[in-house]
């Protein structure tokens, strides 16, 4: 027995709906298996012929509504090559993109033809179908590349791309004036007409003898391109499964990056609760201290009340509320929002003259009696009232620090999400150059921003808002470069016999 090397070339079809991928599957099915115009092979039922006769299963449907893409799923065709039958060329079937942007379908079978690739193991070549009598047919290429492009690596596109060009005839493609995105290794222009119409006007002698002519043509084009198929590297899809695997990571790292700017403004916002009542807690520490060292008749207990009063620092202790039920809303401690209490005047407190600056509020008040006017009893209260303070500060103290701490753990996480998300762009862009990382990721960093913008303390909000701007920065950076990247070159119309 002869060394038999079985030879599997599996090509993967893409392109613009309608182009005519599926019909060419059809006449693919005839070449191989030996069909003619007047007894046609039939694997994917046409508007015009909707008995299949080969055992495939196809995907297709609303055939008769011009206006909708037909097919619906990837789907494979096997054919042995009847000259040599080591040879097992596999072509794939997809559905067709359309040319509405960001079309949720195009997305979902952007994603099935990148699983189909994956589970192909290997890849001979991706052939674009276009529609030949297009006035730009090859920027539909481009387009179909553009689409992909977040999903196709730079070898497969440099060397295992092919241009098939349909309903025409090689000299009515008008190709002129086109740039390319890529370029193809190989160009062929076919028109299958022989399933583009009812089989019945075949009668008509000569649309039979063009027919004829075309289906001869076809057969050369399907001859000439499974010849250019069998000399093109192989390569495995491996490259398309890191893509996939980078940009998962990519996903998970700005994912990680938007919950650790959401953690810095919750961080933030505990901080600020941790200082505040740091300092009423410290106010109230001052007054008690004050009242036990001198003596001061206590016969009020510190109670909850259920509104706000401004009080100042270094008068508190004199029970003077610089303003009763403040309506004002102290945002945070730093800001400058008690300015706006009624009772403060150019930022200075009409009831104490100090500035507003040494104002707090809380919802505590000197109120209800105490049951005893015995001094000895009072004294009892005010040391528990003092030591319940100093208490209450270590607590809120302690809050703060581990505030602060947790504040400085998110910023080295963020940092370190950057260089994470840094270099797995660069490894991206090593292996497919025309990554649009603004596509990919411009939504998470809006979303981003948008929680940035709230942290409400301004210093705060610098590292987080400097670090996406970075990263705005670095991905349109890299979308730029891509631009002027030498495996990006575009290709003037170039001519292949
Ligand atoms: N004249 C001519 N018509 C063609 C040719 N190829 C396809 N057509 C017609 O173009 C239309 C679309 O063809 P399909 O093969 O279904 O196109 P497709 O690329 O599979 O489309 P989707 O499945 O929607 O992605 C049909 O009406 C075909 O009859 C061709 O080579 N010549
Ligand atoms: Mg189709
Ligand atoms: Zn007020
Ligand atoms: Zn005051
Ligand atoms: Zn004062």
């Amino acid at each position: 027995m002869g060394s038999t090397q079985k030879n599997e070339f599996t090509i993967l079809l893409l392109g613009m709906t309608g182009a005519g991928k599926s019909t060419l599957i059809n006449q693919l099915t005839n070449y191989f298996r030996g069909g003619d115009p007047q007894k046609l092979k039939i694997a994917i039922p046409t508007e015009y012929i909707k008995n299949v006769t080969e055992e495939f299963t196809h995907s297709e449907e609303d055939i008769d509504d011009p206006a909708k893409s037909k097919t619906r799923k990837c789907q494979p065709y096997s054919f042995i090559n009847p000259k040599n039958d080591n040879d097992t060329f596999t072509f794939i079937d997809t559905p067709g993109l359309s040319d509405v942007s960001g079309n949720e379908q195009d997305e979902e079978n952007i994603e099935q033809i990148i699983n189909t690739v994956l589970d192909a193991k290997h890849l001979s070549a991706i052939a674009i179908v276009a529609n030949g009598t297009e006035a730009r047919s090859t920027s539909t290429m481009k387009k179909v590349l553009t689409q992909l492009s977040n999903n196709l690596p730079d070898n497969v596109i440099n060397d295992n791309l092919l241009l098939i060009l349909t309903k025409c005839r090689k000299n009515s493609a008008s190709l002129k004036g086109d740039k390319y995105f890529a370029k193809p290794k190989e160009k062929f222009h076919m028109d299958n007409t022989a399933f583009c119409f009812d089989p019945q006007d075949l009668e008509d002698p000569e649309t039979f003898s063009d027919t004829e002519r075309d289906w001869k043509r076809s057969n050369y084009s399907i001859k000439k391109l499974l010849n250019v198929i069998k000399n093109m590297p192989s390569i495995p899809t491996t490259n398309f499964k890191e893509i996939q695997v980078i940009k998962i990571t990519l996903k998970e790292e700005i994912n990680k990056l938007s919950r650790n700017i959401d953690n810095i403004k919750e961080t933030q916002n505990k901080l600020d609760e941790s200082r505040k009542n740091k300092e009423i807690a410290f106010n109230i520490k001052k007054m008690f201290l004050h009242y036990i060292e001198n003596d001061v008749t206590y016969t009020k207990k510190l109670v909850d009340v259920g509104y706000k009063n401004t009080y100042c620092s270094h008068h508190m202790d004199e029970g003077i509320i610089c303003h009763k039920n403040c309506e004002v809303d102290q945002v945070d401690q730093n800001t400058d929002d008690l300015r706006k209490c009624q009772n403060m005047e150019s930022g200075f407190c009409k009831i104490c003259k100090c500035g507003y600056e040494r104002h707090f509020q809380m919802n505590k008040e000197l109120k209800a009696e105490l049951p005893t006017k015995d001094a000895e009893t009072q004294l009892i209260y005010k040391r528990k009232e003092f030591e319940k303070a100093i208490h209450d500060y270590q607590t809120h103290n302690s809050e703060a620090i581990g505030h602060e701490e947790d504040l400085l753990r998110l910023d080295s996480e963020v940092d370190g999400s950057y260089n994470c998300i840094s270099e797995h762009c660069q490894e991206l862009r090593k292996i497919c150059s025309r990554f649009s990382f603004v596509n990919e990721l411009q939504a998470n960093i809006d979303i981003m921003k948008r929680c940035a913008a709230t942290i409400k303390d301004s210093e705060r909000k610098k590292k987080p808002e400097s670090f996406i701007t970075k990263l705005e920065q670095l991905i349109n950076d890299q979308s730029f470069q891509s631009e002027n990247n030498s495996n990006y070159q575009e290709y003037q119309e170039f001519n292949c016999n």
